[in-house]
């Protein structure tokens, strides 16, 4: 750990005295807020100082701030195409000390790039960029895959390659066929990511960009086929019918101005609507015309099954019927689906349930409701598994064999924190991963204080919010919100939404994070995340969580004729499908939670393996609007990361942890330096630190040459620039707050 002149930044807030000239006019005067680059600057770190400096910063159009080891991006909701030229790709890439320039996410792009090839810390990279829905982490995500699609690349592999073939290009081509099938038009954002998306970019030796693999999480499939007023379906959707050609429109039983009940707002024409970038990104990737044709039309089926409306049936035994309108759906659907119209109608009007030692199969029509949510499920079901499929085809696109890459650089984008008046099972989901993810950050930078007061450096501890006990919460065992809700799942028995309030309420009334529900109406409880108290609704968590998915509904759809539907639903299929569990069978059930659980788990291994970068977007306005701050809408999202707590742990920690052995490894070099003799043009060193005693024994000399450098870092990342020099001196790591 570093200490530099016997200061001690954390002890009695001396360390942001000497910055007070800067903020001479604050409070009085916002004149030079906006300069602030750094908010570990601003004197004293409140909500309201930080508030202040970045509606400074974002009225002077300027919005990337560091706070910390953390940056800050402000959604500024207008092109800003100087912001992300490729100069300015190459300007950060080729500074030698790049945190000296702008803020800027390309910052952040270099230093994990360099800290790949850095002596110091050569290990993978994450950056984590969080932020509510609308707040800019796709685009910070994608605008960091650009960065290093031009300076992780070789101009040797441009040359020889056309660009469709350049693996950088195809990585990049990834994104709007994602964003085609896994992006929607929401309240919040008109192009919102419905999943959660960890991608790994690989590299080789030369720090060259060779491939890249894309994880993904918890795909809002249930949007297919429910939408909330004014939102949409995917884009994929709408592309299809908006830019279908005459003859596809033929095929697919598209006429212009069909109504689809799963199509809401299609008047709304969006940017994401460019069924022409998808379809050439699609065959970039190596997925051919006949193939990307074969998903549409079963797209169009799926639209054409959400048109299939079913009358109350009169007497129970018989099944419901599909209003008279319908009936061309059902036939259209079952054509483009590959399916036999009437198995295709059975299958969605009576459930089959098997019972007794023999299994004896019974057939009971379902009431309207119920035929509504098999329709339902069976679209559910086709569209996960195509994603899916799409994700695996990407990834065998792009990913690179394992001996031709060393290093990787992970760029984690998942949904933020979410509260809103109605939460279920997804925002459970959502906000525990948040909470995951948060706990990653304290570990990194907050708990290092203890490894302080091992190393004996003087320090005074700063107080965090430990989200330990909310994980217990969520996750604990041998009790837990997430072990209840599968155990209710595992014993199948009817249960109702009060009786699952009381048995959490009453397991867990020991947390501290448990929330006090007395004004609860609907059964619930309340959870204290560390962005704020979320209440949860219990009425239809279980179901939800099972996720269950009628068996005759996977039989259905191996049956089959149509080619992308056979390979998506084998007959025997390798893996076992999550099915309903049929009469007696015990066998233990994945849900929804506990498959997430360990996806998230897994996620969280790679990440503790690299050294993390963090980016928060904020979003300044829910309205999408330019220049427009308001604060209200910024403090909450301020809140809701702990970037205060961030701020001063920042200021005041030590960021910059380094191994001995590494240190020695980084900084050996010096030992070849020599005392100048005379004064040359080009050597930029000052004579009073060139050390005479250069060691010859490195273990005795080390202490001396440790405290010699660490006075001389600033001139020793100017000596990476020497001519000469050049080929053995790695550039110095860029750090952040104080040294
Ligand atoms: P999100 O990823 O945080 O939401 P996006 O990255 O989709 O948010 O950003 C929302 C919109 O804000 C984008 O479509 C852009 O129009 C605009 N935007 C964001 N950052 C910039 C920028 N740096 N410059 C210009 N425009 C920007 V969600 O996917 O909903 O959680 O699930």
């Amino acid at each position: 750990l570093f200490q530099v002149n016997g200061h001690n930044p954390g002890s009695d807030g001396q360390a942001r005295e000497y910055l007070r000239e800067d903020l001479q006019e604050f409070p009085g005067g916002e004149v030079l807020l906006y300069k602030l680059d750094d908010l570990t600057r601003v004197n004293p770190v409140t909500l309201e100082t930080v508030l202040r400096c970045l509606q400074a910063r974002y009225m002077a159009d300027t919005f990337y701030t560091n706070a910390g080891c953390t940056l800050v991006a402000l959604n500024p909701f207008k092109p800003v195409p100087q912001l992300y030229s490729p100069e300015l790709m190459r300007e950060y890439h080729a500074a030698p000390q790049p945190q000296k320039l702008k803020p800027h996410v390309f910052t952040v792009g270099e230093q994990t790039y360099r800290n790949v090839k850095s002596l110091i810390e050569p290990v993978n990279q994450s950056i984590v960029v969080s932020g509510e829905s609308g707040a800019g982490k796709s685009w910070t995500s994608c605008c960091l895959m650009k960065f290093y699609a031009v300076v992780a690349t070789s101009p040797a592999s441009w040359e020889s390659h056309k660009i469709a073939e350049r693996i950088e290009q195809r990585i990049l081509n990834s994104n709007p066929v994602m964003e085609a099938f896994g992006n929607a038009c929401t309240l919040r954002n008109n192009n919102s990511s419905r999943f959660g998306k960890f991608i790994q970019l690989q590299l080789n030796r030369a720090q060259q960009m060779t491939g890249a693999t894309v994880q993904t999480y918890l795909l809002e499939k249930t949007r297919v086929a429910c939408q909330a007023s004014s939102e949409r379906n995917f884009h994929i959707f709408y592309q299809i019918c908006k830019g279908a050609s005459e003859d596809e429109r033929l095929q697919w039983h598209l006429p212009e101005g069909a109504a689809f009940s799963w199509l809401p707002n299609p008047e709304r024409s969006l940017e994401e609507d460019c069924f022409e970038v998808t379809r050439e990104a699609m065959l970039h990737l190596g997925i051919d015309t006949p193939t990307q044709n074969n998903i549409f039309k079963v797209l169009a089926g799926l639209l054409h099954l959400g048109n299939i409306q079913f009358a109350t049936s009169e007497d129970e035994a018989q099944p419901c019927q599909p209003m008279d309108d319908a009936k061309y759906s059902v036939r259209t659907a079952a054509s483009l689906l590959g399916l036999p119209e009437d198995v295709l109608l059975e299958t969605v009007q009576i459930r089959t349930i098997r019972a007794g030692r023999q299994q004896q199969v019974f057939r009971k029509p379902c009431p309207r409701a119920e035929c509504d949510t098999r329709r339902d499920c069976l679209a559910k079901l086709i569209y996960a598994r195509l994603f899916d499929w799409l994700v695996s085809v990407i990834n065998s696109s792009i990913c690179a064999d394992t001996d031709s890459w060393t290093t990787f650089i992970g760029l984690l984008d998942v949904y933020g924190f979410e509260s809103f008046p109605d939460n279920s099972l997804e925002q459970l989901c959502i906000n525990y991963a948040n909470e995951k993810l948060q706990q990653h950050f304290v570990a990194h930078y907050l708990r290092a204080q203890q490894e302080y007061a091992v190393e004996g450096l003087e320090w005074s501890f700063v107080n965090y919010q430990d989200n330990q006990s909310c994980l217990d919460l969520i996750e604990g065992s041998p009790i837990s919100i997430c072990s209840l809700i599968d155990e209710e799942c595992r014993l199948n028995r009817p249960s109702s939404a009060a009786q699952l309030q009381t048995r959490i309420e009453t397991a867990l009334a020991g947390s501290p994070c448990l929330g006090h529900n007395k004004l609860s109406r609907e059964p619930s409880f309340i959870v204290v995340h560390y962005a704020g108290p979320v209440r949860y609704h219990t009425a239809g968590l279980v179901e939800k969580n099972k996720d269950p998915i009628p068996p005759e509904l996977t039989r259905l759809l191996q049956q089959s004729q149509d080619p992308l539907l056979m390979g998506l639903f084998p007959t025997n299929p390798k893996e076992k499908t999550q099915e309903e569990p049929s009469g007696q069978s015990r066998a233990p059930v994945l849900t929804v939670v506990s498959k997430f659980k360990a996806s998230l788990e897994q996620l969280l291994q790679v990440l503790h393996s690299t050294t993390p970068h963090y980016i928060r977007c904020i979003k300044p306005n829910s309205q999408g609007q330019a220049q427009t701050f308001l604060q209200e809408e910024v403090l909450s999202q301020l809140e809701a990361c702990g970037l205060v707590e961030t701020i001063h742990i920042s200021a005041a920690g030590f960021p910059i942890r380094v191994s001995h052995q590494n240190f020695v490894e980084r900084y050996k070099l010096l030992r070849r330096l020599r005392p100048r003799t005379s004064s040359g043009p080009r050597s930029p060193y000052p004579a009073k630190w060139l050390p005479e005693w250069c060691p010859h024994s490195e273990e005795a000399t080390l202490e001396p040459l440790i405290q010699d450098i660490l006075h001389t870092l600033p001139v020793l990342t100017q000596a990476a620039a020497i001519p000469g020099d050049s080929a053995e001196v790695m550039p110095a790591p860029m750090h952040c707050g104080r040294t």
